[in-house]
C-alpha cells in the first residue's frame, strides 16, 4: 500500500470485524491479532527503491481471511460502503465468499461458514397477540413524545394491535416507576415500556433521581415477573437527546419496543420449554404452581 490512507481504512475494517490492534498504526504499518493468527498490514516506504516498490505492491492488495461470521462482516463492509466484487453461497456447504475492494485498490475477500448458533432459549420479535403498556413522561416531552412515537412505531411494526397498547402519562421520569408497578401489577400486559428524558442540568436533581428512576422500573420488573423496557434517556445536553429520539443515534423508544417485544416472547418460550421439558422440570413448575397457591391463600 503506498497510501498511509488506505492503510488507515482496511485495519479500521479489520478491527471493525474483530482484530485487535498489537503495534503499529503509524500511517506505515498495523499489526493486528485477529482470536486465531496474526496479520501484519505494511505500507511501501517511501525511501524504498522504486524498483521493489513496483514488484511488491500487489503483495498486500489481495488479502484472503478465513471468519467464522462472514453474515455480520457483509453487514459491517455495507455500512462502510465498500465496493462488493463478488459474492457467492456453497449450494451444499454453505460456505460464503465475497470480495471486496477497499481504498487503495485492496481487495480483500472474506471466505467462512456461518457458526451455528449454540442453542439458547431466545424470545422472537412477534408481538402479535401481546399486549403492551407504555408510561411516558411529559417532563422534556419534545423529546418523550418523539420517543413515544418511536415506541408505537417498533411495537406496529412487530406486529401488535392498537387496541393492545395502553399509554400512560405521568409528569416526570421520577413517577414512571410507580406507574409501571401499578400497571404490572394488573397482569394485564405482557410488557411495560417506560419512557422518558432525564437532562443533566446545573443542579444535583439530575444525580438524585437517575439511579432512583433507574433502580424503580428494575425493582418493578423483578418483584412483578412482567417484563420493563427502559426507555429513559439520561443526557448531558439536549443535542444528546435528540440525536437519540430518532435522528443520527436511532430512536431508543423504538429499541425499548424491540426489547419489550423479545422480552414478552422470551417469558413464553422459558414457561413452555420448562413444562415441555425434563421430568424433573415438569414437577418443579408443578411444585412452583402449589407454593404459588399457598403464598397467595
Ligand atoms: C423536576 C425535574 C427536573 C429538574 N428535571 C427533569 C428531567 O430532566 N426529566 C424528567 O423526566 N423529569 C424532571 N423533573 C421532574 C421530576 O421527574 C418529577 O416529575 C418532579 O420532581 C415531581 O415529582
Amino acid at each position: 500500500m503506498g497510501d498511509p490512507k488506505d492503510l488507515r481504512a482496511l485495519a479500521g475494517f479489520l478491527r471493525a470485524i474483530g482484530f485487535e490492534t498489537v503495534a503499529g498504526e503509524d500511517g506505515r504499518s498495523a499489526i493486528l491479532s485477529a482470536p486465531l493468527g496474526l496479520l501484519s498490514l505494511n505500507s511501501l516506504a517511501k525511501e524504498y527503491p522504486e524498483e521493489m516498490r513496483e514488484r511488491l505492491k500487489d503483495v498486500n492488495r489481495l488479502l484472503v481471511i478465513e471468519v467464522t461470521n462472514p453474515d455480520a462482516v457483509f453487514e459491517i463492509a455495507e455500512k462502510r460502503k465498500f465496493k462488493l466484487l463478488a459474492d457467492a453461497t456453497h449450494p451444499k456447504t454453505g460456505e460464503r465468499s465475497f470480495s471486496l475492494e477497499l481504498p487503495g485498490e485492496i481487495v480483500i475477500t472474506i471466505h467462512g461458514k456461518p457458526e451455528e448458533s449454540a442453542a439458547a432459549i431466545e424470545g422472537d420479535l412477534n408481538a402479535a397477540g401481546k399486549r403492551f403498556a407504555i408510561v411516558v413522561a411529559r417532563f422534556n416531552s419534545f423529546i418523550t413524545e418523539r420517543l413515544l412515537q418511536g415506541a408505537l412505531d417498533g411495537l406496529r411494526r412487530a406486529g401488535a394491535k392498537n387496541e393492545d397498547i395502553a399509554i400512560m402519562r405521568v409528569p416526570g421520569s421520577f413517577e414512571i416507576p410507580l406507574a409501571a408497578r401499578a400497571l404490572a401489577e394488573t397482569k394485564k400486559h405482557d410488557a411495560i415500556l417506560c419512557i422518558g428524558c432525564l437532562l443533566r442540568g446545573d443542579t444535583a436533581h439530575y444525580d438524585v433521581i437517575v439511579n432512583e428512576v433507574t433502580r424503580g422500573i428494575g425493582q418493578s420488573a423483578q418483584e412483578t415477573g412482567v417484563p420493563h423496557a427502559f426507555g429513559v434517556l439520561t443526557c448531558d445536553t439536549l443535542e444528546q437527546a435528540i440525536d437519540r429520539a430518532g435522528l443520527k443515534m436511532g430512536n431508543k423508544g423504538f429499541e425499548a419496543a424491540l426489547a419489550a417485544v423479545e422480552m414478552a416472547n422470551l417469558k413464553k418460550g422459558r414457561r413452555s420449554q420448562v413444562a415441555g421439558g425434563s421430568k424433573a422440570g415438569a414437577s418443579r413448575t408443578k411444585d412452583n404452581r402449589k407454593s404459588k397457591k399457598k403464598t397467595r391463600r
